[in-house]
């Protein structure tokens, strides 16, 4: 590795990890690419030190990072007995663990938490949280690097689609010189950044299209905030279906926008709120009031209520983040 650590992992992390012989390593629910990258480069991490470890993320992981090495090894039911210790990757809070996680079996295991969101509620009994690190990636490349762990073309790829993912193509505030020497650093040593980049952000499926299409029908910009709602009524024929993804980004892109949010309606009577900022504003201290999490400039959280009162409600509310927090 040829990028200088940036970040120190706790001793206390170190020390618990090198005693496990069998970590449990979790991705947060409805995962990114960071999640999903960071899981798999610390697992690949775990596999070169000689442990036996288990990955495992609740939700299925999106179609644009099904191309990354050894995903086919994630599961989404944990039934081993077997576990010693609970590494959380990318989750601000338990509940981002989902039903991998097993309060009855693994609430008596060490935990773990490695994570950069500012939102993050310190739910481990050892917490590495560094809000400056643009993904959780760039500290899971400071435990390889801590743990002296070779840095192959597999854990190359995976931490280098983390961070390309979570600074959507370097274009966040948060990227940072160390963002770019990083990725330069893990091209070296094989990652295909022209394949990441294009798997990452070209690459949707007709029916996403269509459903932006309908959502977008939908639209409405009240006092800089740009919204549009996704039913389920949108999605009848579009074979399960349910988030729109990419289109929050894409509403902040009209020049009349300070925040843009989607409205999804979920199958269970829940509404999951998507939330993105233009620098100098701020979405992450509503989705956070709300029970949700999430950076100052991307954020979310889900709640009961109907779709369209729910937009109101929420609306209101960012109208007002929209009016007072600008810079
Ligand atoms: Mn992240």
């Amino acid at each position: 590795m040829t990028e200088e650590p940036a970040y120190s992992p706790p001793a206390a992390l170190l020390e618990a990890l090198h005693s496990s012989r069998r970590p449990l390593l979790i991705a947060h629910l409805s995962p990114d690419g960071d999640a999903i990258g960071s899981l798999l480069a610390a697992g690949m991490m775990c596999w070169h030190l000689g442990k036996d470890p288990v990955l495992a993320c609740q939700d299925r992981i999106p179609i644009n990072l099904q191309f990354l090495p050894a995903q086919e090894s994630i599961v989404d039911v944990v039934e081993d007995d077997d576990v010693d210790l609970v590494l959380a990757l990318d989750c601000s809070d338990r509940s981002r663990l989902g039903g991998v996680y097993l309060p009855r079996r693994h609430g008596r295991l060490p935990l773990i938490v490695i994570d950069h969101h500012p939102t993050n509620d310190y739910f481990g009994q050892v917490n590495w949280v560094e809000p400056a690190a643009c993904a959780t990636a760039e500290l899971v490349y400071d435990l390889g690097v801590a743990l002296g762990v070779n840095l192959d073309a597999d854990i190359a790829t995976s931490l280098l689609t983390a961070i390309v993912t979570d600074t959507r193509g370097f274009t966040t505030f948060n990227t940072t010189p160390r963002s770019l020497r990083l990725a330069a650093t893990l091209t070296e040593a094989g990652a295909p950044l022209g394949r990441i980049l294009e798997t990452a952000f070209n690459n949707r499926s007709y029916g996403v299209v269509r459903l932006w299409g309908r959502a977008l029908e939908s639209v409405e910009l009240e006092d800089g905030v740009i919204s549009v709602v996704n039913s389920k009524r949108m999605r009848t024929d579009l074979n399960g279906l349910i988030r729109a993804e990419g289109l929050v980004s894409f509403l902040l892109s009209a020049n009349e926008a300070r925040i843009a949010a989607v409205f999804t309606e979920l199958p269970e009577g829940q509404v999951e709120v998507s939330l993105r900022a233009r620098p100098g504003y701020d979405v992450a201290t509503l989705a956070l009031a709300l029970g949700g999490g999430g950076h100052t400039l991307a954020a979310g959280f889900t709640m009961v209520g109907k779709l369209t009162e729910v937009r109101a409600q929420v609306v209101a509310r960012l109208r007002q983040a929209a009016l007072t927090t600008g810079t």
